[in-house]
């Protein structure tokens, strides 16, 4: 099976990373692409960001289709342009943060999340009301770190990571860590062998149900909430991305 990962943020150090991890889960017979889009923002901190990286992930996410790609992860902890990717796809769509809290409810009686800024933290709370994790989700923390320290070799990040992971155990009750960042993909297995409880990356863990959902020959329902777009005319810069 072929597998599209789309990084809506256009950091290709972070895509390759994503690569990385989703190819170290995936099984021998399935091909990983990981993509960023041409135009966007480097990294995706809040509502702003988060709103013009969805033009080239949907962009991606058709040129993939059109390739042949069977399904697809959208690999940022904000799920952008979900909704959207799934009326354009054929195939399956998970993004990452659902996938790790589908995963984490499985393993966990609950969980806590650690994302990068507190900017970020609304915007994933309101992810878990949405998918109906309230009652699993401990608390969404933040770490203090831009996305992009992730990225700088002796950044502070990964001991922040570690101090906020060692607060939600002795705070929150959690017996999940859920990593709240695309670019935490690396981090996730050596953070669960110190701490002794699974630390799941959702990039891990939506490769995996994509290729579940392909290989119970599922693809995206079409009759409903993700029933392709209208075909209709749209103006200006936005022209070439109007449904046909
Ligand atoms: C992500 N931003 O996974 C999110 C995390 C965040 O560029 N990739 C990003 O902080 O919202």
């Amino acid at each position: 099976m072929r597998i599209n990962l789309v990084n809506p943020n256009t950091t290709l150090s972070m895509t390759a990373k994503i690569a990385a991890a989703a190819r170290a889960v995936a099984a021998p017979g399935t091909e990983i692409r990981a993509v960023s889009p041409a135009m966007g923002p480097v990294s995706i901190e809040g509502h702003y960001d988060e709103a013009f990286c969805v033009p080239g992930l949907l962009e991606e996410i058709a040129k993939a289709e059109a390739e042949g790609f069977e399904g697809h992860v959208i690999a940022c902890f904000d799920d952008p342009g979900l909704d959207a990717a799934r009326e354009l796809a054929r195939g399956p769509v998970v993004g990452i943060a659902e996938a790790a809290m589908h995963v984490a409810s499985l393993v966990a009686g609950g969980f806590t999340i650690v994302t990068t800024l507190p900017r970020s933290i609304p915007a994933v709370e309101r992810l878990v009301e949405r998918y109906g994790f309230a009652r699993h989700c401990r608390r969404v923390r933040a770490a203090e770190i831009p996305v992009l320290a992730l990225e700088e070799p002796g950044s502070p990040a990964r001991e922040r990571l570690r101090a906020e992971i060692a607060r939600a155990l002795s705070e929150d009750r959690c017996e999940a860590i859920l990593l709240g960042c695309a670019g935490m993909a690396d981090l996730a297995e050596a953070l669960s062998a110190e701490f002794r409880l699974p630390v799941i990356d959702g990039v891990a863990a939506a490769t995996k149900l994509v290729e579940a959902l392909l290989g119970l020959g599922l693809a995206t329902s079409k009759i409903g909430a993700w029933a392709p777009p209208r075909a209709k005319p749209y103006s200006g810069a936005f022209a070439r991305f109007a449904p046909r």
